[in-house]
């Protein structure tokens, strides 16, 4: 490794020991993920599947990607599993391509109200390819409001509902979008890319028997390497394996996919269980005392492992916010709450999540001196002696809870 970039990598792990990480879509990989990650299998050419290569040499890679398979259709109790997708952009492409043509009608999550780009933004390939009509969360509850859904569905006929979120809180009601899917003949399409943990943890009620395709991405609550999956039922195993190789992409990178049999297997445990419990209690514990401190939280509280907390009684943007816990050593994002009116780079809100600081160890005392240590930065925004003071504290606070061991 060049000396720059390896010093980066010092620098890199230094700032992640020791900063507070809040971003709900951020994880801490362990120490075998790593490993995998790192290993020669990144050498090796193998585009195709098991026993059909397009190279020579794929008897190893081979026998990784099957346990792969093995090991996922384990884990989410599934019919098919492909677990190639470099990402979860890449899946949810895949899934369109698999079985839509250019112009196809989906119903899709607006970005606005916590949905993803891939799920129909104006300036993503989804929004570009295909006719995408948004559904809302109520401006009542701040919840799904499937009754829009179903006045969607049977208005516009969709090809596809695609649902699931990057910025919601609340248990999403798996069995209603079928029966609507169902009424209306259109496929279901689940995207679990932040909550596919809690549903392997059985913590969160599963798509999986409801849904024709549900993706993932394999880094955020599910602690593996970055990268995607997609699972399906079996009518249409063939088609999806299709779309992703030779669909959309070329050669699988091996030795991603022999971490993510790796955060299969770690995810099997029964630890992987109580980390994911875990997850959710200190986001619970977060979410009631920021509203004890009077801070509104989008849609009352949290099912999951993160919230959003509403910024407009506080006076302060949501990027405003992000830069100033940053300055203190506690690293977040910015987020729109649904129907804001402040563009989505400054935002009325922001997004906290739990999945982090729960591997390095933090259980609801340590979850609630975080709390207050955001409210009292907050309150003294304009005192950088006071955010100096608590990047010192925080600093060291970080120490008692080492990532990396070693
Ligand atoms: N960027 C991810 C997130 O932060 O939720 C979604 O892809």
């Amino acid at each position: 490794m060049t000396n720059i970039v390896s010093e980066l990598i010092k620098q890199e792990v230094e700032r992640e020991e020791s900063t507070i990480n809040l971003i709900a879509s951020e994880n801490y990989a362990p120490q075998n993920i790593l490993d995998a990650t790192g290993s020669v299998l990144t050498n090796k050419y193998a585009e195709g599947y098991p026993g059909k290569r397009y190279y020579g040499g794929c008897e190893i890679v081979d026998k990784v990607e099957l346990y792969a398979i093995e090991q996922g259709r384990k884990l989410f109790s599934c019919e098919h599993i492909n677990v190639q997708p470099h990402s979860g952009s890449s899946a949810n492409f895949a899934v369109y391509l698999s079985s839509l043509k250019p112009g196809d009608t989906i119903l899709g999550m607006d970005l606005s109200c916590g949905g993803h780009l891939t799920h129909g933004h104006k300036v993503n390939f989804s929004g570009k390819i295909y006719n995408f009509i948004p559904y809302h969360v109520s401006p009542e509850t701040e919840q799904l409001d499937y009754n829009e859904i179903e006045i969607l569905a049977n208005q516009h006929q969709p090809k596809m509902i695609v649902a699931g979120a990057s910025a919601y809180s609340r248990f999403i009601d798996f069995e209603k979008l079928y029966d609507i899917a169902k009424r209306n003949n259109t496929l279901l399409f689940i995207d679990i890319a932040h909550i596919a943990g809690l549903i392997a943890a059985e913590i969160h009620p599963s798509p999986i028997p409801y849904a024709d395709f549900v993706s993932s991405t394999t880094h955020k609550t599910l602690r593996g390497p970055r990268g995607g999956i997609i699972l399906s039922k079996l009518d249409h195993a063939q088609k999806l394996d299709r779309a992703v190789m030779p669909g959309s992409q070329g050669g699988p990178l091996m030795h991603v996919i022999a971490a993510k049999a790796v955060a299969f297997d770690n995810a099997l445990s029964p630890e992987f269980k109580t980390y994911q419990e875990q997850v959710v209690k200190n986001s619970k514990t977060m979410a009631q005392e920021f509203k004890n401190l009077n801070y509104r939280i989008v849609s009352g509280g949290t099912d999951n492992h993160l919230f959003l907390i509403d910024l407009r009684n506080k006076e302060i943007s949501g990027k405003e916010t992000e830069k100033l816990l940053e300055q203190a050593g506690i690293v977040l994002n910015c987020n729109s709450i649904p129907f804001d009116t402040t563009p989505p780079t400054v935002t009325s809100g922001i997004r906290i999540g739990t999945p982090a600081v729960t591997t390095r160890g933090f259980k609801e005392s340590n979850v609630l001196q975080v709390v207050h240590w955001i409210d009292e930065l907050i309150k003294n925004r304009n005192n950088t002696d006071f955010t100096k003071k608590l990047k010192v504290e925080i600093h060291d606070f970080c120490k008692k809870f080492p990532i990396y061991k070693n």
